[in-house]
């Protein structure tokens, strides 16, 4: 792996990496902007309101973040508590899941959830260039709707020439699914183009998708292994600096 400190002048490879990727293809939760939180606090409230008594403190959401999908972590602490007699059936699952999608739009569209510092100048510069952008995560379309009408305006899926969600493959990270499938519609070759990622599940998805990998580093997931990483920064915000031969980058 490659170190490179946003507190630090970036490497010229961080940056090179990206202007000559085919595309560029983003996860959203942890990369686009530091949503986690938001998502906590929804499931939190969507239990209070099915009259569960159950709260994610941050070090618990910690631990079942490793479990990707939001119906998939309700069900792997069900059965962790539970065990062989979950309290809850697939049905009520996927009920309390819209409840909480309904209560993370909400959220995200009254007070908003900012994007990570420096992508936004890194999306307009990629446009300015011509060079596609793309969407791969494990979160719905609805709450990548919710986050980027907040912060790229409601025509932000122009943006974007592939967007493929979590329910639109059949398995979820760090399955390669969700990459696989946005590298069929953009018709580009894996190794050609570049992830951009902070979890190590969103790692091992994209690498087993056979697409390189840039890790800006979340605040959930800092610490996890992205020893296969082609670089690991903590933010886009000198990344994002014009480079001699462009004005926007
Ligand atoms: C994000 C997720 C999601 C969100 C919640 O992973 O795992 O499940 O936590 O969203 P990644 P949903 O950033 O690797 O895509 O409740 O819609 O699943
Ligand atoms: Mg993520």
């Amino acid at each position: 792996m490659s170190e490179a400190s946003a507190n630090n002048i970036p490497p010229d490879g961080v940056r090179a990496l990206i202007v000559q990727a085919r595309a560029l293809i983003f996860d959203v939760d942890g990369t686009l902007a530091e949503t986690e939180e938001a998502h906590r606090e929804s499931f939190n409230a969507a239990f209070a309101e099915a009259g569960l008594d159950w709260r994610w403190d941050r070090a618990l959401y910690k631990e079942l973040l490793r479990v990707t999908g939001g119906k998939e972590r309700i069900r792997a602490f069900d059965v962790s508590r539970n065990g062989a007699s979950p309290r809850l059936s697939d049905h009520e699952i996927a009920e309390l899941h819209q409840a909480k999608t309904k209560l993370y739009a909400d959220l995200i569209n009254n007070g908003g959830c900012s994007l990570r510092p420096g992508i936004h100048a890194l999306l307009t510069a990629a446009r300015q260039r011509g060079q596609p952008l793309a969407i791969a995560t494990t979160t719905s379309r609805g709450n990548i709707d919710a986050l980027l009408t907040v912060a790229l305006g409601k025509d932000w899926e122009q943006w974007f020439a592939a967007i493929v969600a979590g329910d639109e493959v059949r398995n979820k990270k760090p399955a390669p699914d969700v990459y696989l499938k946005v590298l069929s519609q953009l018709d580009l070759p894996a190794s050609k183009c570049l992830a951009i990622e902070d979890s190590g599940n969103g790692l091992a998805s994209a690498s087993t998708a056979g697409i390189p990998v840039l890790i800006s580093r979340s605040a959930y997931f800092s610490d996890d292994d992205f020893s296969g990483a082609a670089f690991t920064i903590d933010d886009f915000s000198h990344i994002s600096a014009a480079p001699e031969n462009s004005p926007d980058m």
